[in-house]
């Protein structure tokens, strides 16, 4: 694939409504889309990375620096093959998985067009749709949270999460368990707690969740190990996993049931496919988490959700839970039984809305390689 050059542009969007986590409140998202031009063909790609580095080390400034200053010119400067190859150069980037996932995720897009190809196919995705559920932000109040559960409910989705963090927990999970005895239903900390908290997660475990997401520091696997010693609801690890050897120690070691799959988190599909067969061998469901991302990103994200071991609802839900208007035609949608079917368009199958865009960049850089010689042959 000969890369001519690569467009990397910040846009803003604000959210319908904030979102609100253990670790802060977002109400307008700052994310990097990137676009990578060969032969006339277009692959785009998103930075999953959040605005401040709260979730994990990454934000939007530091996505910018790592992409223009390093990720980009390897990618401009060498030979690539096929979308396989991109994980590997970007190797001796240490860390910054969600800026190397952006290029890396566009460049499969850009591949799968070349060849006419759905991605979910490409990648060898089995499912002809995808299990969708919702991620709820903390609230002011119960009652509010409660209003959300039901309206997400009413509309299909099949799963219910919602964020905890330490006084928004005990008292809100009863309180959805009282409303709604069968719901599925499961928490996600991100790292809020320690485990001088293993009361609060014995009284959890009665509540019959599916699961319970990154409870304990993002950087652990021990004090996972002993808190799923402790409980019989399984552990779910997102911010703990970034790479297929990370799951294959946390699973062998016993600090969780089940894993939560990223494409940033995780550097691209090359990786977020090592980690679902890694998984997979050992007989670990996975399911797709988001980033609260734009289309682009989420478009990928129902890729990804394809493959066969996925099988669990994903946090990967309708465009207009999130956005006034996406970046995407056709905006995602859920279907009344809370599922997104797979389009057979080439490439991430939804057309990018070039205008749209437009609307809402703030910058834009086109990078091209500066020695064209060195940048690959047809
Ligand atoms: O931990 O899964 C998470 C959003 C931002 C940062 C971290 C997480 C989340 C979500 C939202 O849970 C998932 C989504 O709907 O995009
Ligand atoms: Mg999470």
């Amino acid at each position: 694939m000969k890369i001519d050059q690569i467009e990397l542009r910040e846009i803003q969007m604000p959210l319908i409504s904030f979102f609100e986590t253990s670790f802060g409140r977002t109400k307008l998202r700052r994310i990097i889309l990137v676009r990578v031009f060969s032969e006339g063909i277009i692959g785009y790609g998103e930075a999953t990375s959040p605005e401040g580095p709260y979730y994990n080390h990454e934000s939007t400034g530091t996505a910018w620096h790592i992409l223009k200053d390093f990720v980009v010119p390897k990618i401009l400067g060498n030979k690539i093959q096929k979308p396989d190859d991109v994980a590997a150069l970007l190797k001796p980037i240490r860390g910054h998985n969600m800026a190397k996932a952006s290029v890396e995720t566009a460049i499969w897009d850009l591949y799968a067009r070349r060849l006419r190809q759905p991605l979910h196919q490409l990648i060898g995705g089995r499912r002809s749709f995808i299990n969708c559920g919702v991620s709820l932000g903390i609230q002011a109040t119960l009652s509010e949270l409660l209003k959300k559960v039901e309206k997400e409910l009413k509309a299909g989705y099949q799963r219910i999460k919602i964020k905890i963090k330490p006084g928004w927990d005990l008292d809100v999970v009863r309180g959805i368990r009282r409303e709604f005895p069968e719901v599925a239903l499961m928490c996600d900390a991100n790292s809020a707690y320690t485990l001088a908290d293993l009361d609060l997660f014995r009284r959890l475990d009665e509540l019959h969740l599916l699961m319970i997401e990154q409870p304990l520091a993002w950087n652990d696997i021990l004090d996972h190990i002993k808190l799923q010693q402790a409980i019989n609801t399984p552990i779910c690890l997102d911010e703990s996993i970034l790479d297929a050897e990370d799951a294959r120690k946390a699973i062998e070691a016993g600090a969780c049931k089940i894993v939560n799959i990223k494409l940033g988190r995780v550097g691209g599909f090359a990786e977020a496919k090592k980690v679902h067969d890694t998984c997979k061998l050992h007989s670990i469901p996975v399911w797709c988490g988001g980033m609260l991302e734009s289309g682009i990103g989420r478009a990928h994200n129902i890729a990804l959700s394809s493959l066969e071991n996925f099988l669990l609802p994903g946090d990967v839900s309708a465009s207009k839970r999130y956005f006034e208007r996406d970046l995407i035609d056709p905006q995602v949608e859920v279907d009344s039984q809370g599922r997104i079917q797979l389009l057979q368009e080439p490439g991430i199958g939804f057309q990018p809305n070039i205008r749209r865009i437009e609307e809402v960049t703030v910058r834009t850089e086109m990078l091209r390689s500066v020695c064209p010689e060195a940048n690959g042959t047809r």
